[in-house]
């Protein structure tokens, strides 16, 4: 199934609702720094992004040390951002406080 990528006012709208998200230097993802207490919270949190991402056959690029999460969304089926990673980045917001 082929997947549309967003036009540039939908991501900016988007981004505009997810302040914790910035759009990548090429404009083809969505970056997010998450800090957690630990490395047992951050794992955790990764766990549920991950069953997520298994049932939204749709999963993100990150990178963990310790208690950071360094993600970044992206659709390589468009070539860049898709509904999926609004939708996957709004799913994260649910996960973390404030
Ligand atoms: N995850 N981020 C991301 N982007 C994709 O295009 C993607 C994926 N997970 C699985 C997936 N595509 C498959 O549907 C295709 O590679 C077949």
């Amino acid at each position: 199934m082929t997947i549309s990528r967003l036009t540039a006012d939908q991501r900016d709208a988007i981004l505009a609702e997810l302040p914790r998200w910035r759009l990548r230097s090429d404009g083809l993802a969505i970056e997010a720094e998450l800090k957690f207490a630990d490395f047992n919270e951050a794992f955790g949190f990764m766990t549920r992004v991950a069953l997520y991402a298994d049932k939204a056959d749709h999963h993100p690029e990150w990178f963990n040390v310790y208690s950071t999460v360094h993600m970044t969304l992206t659709t390589h089926d468009a070539g860049g951002l898709s509904q999926r990673d609004a939708d996957m980045a709004r799913f994260v917001e649910t996960l973390l406080p404030g």
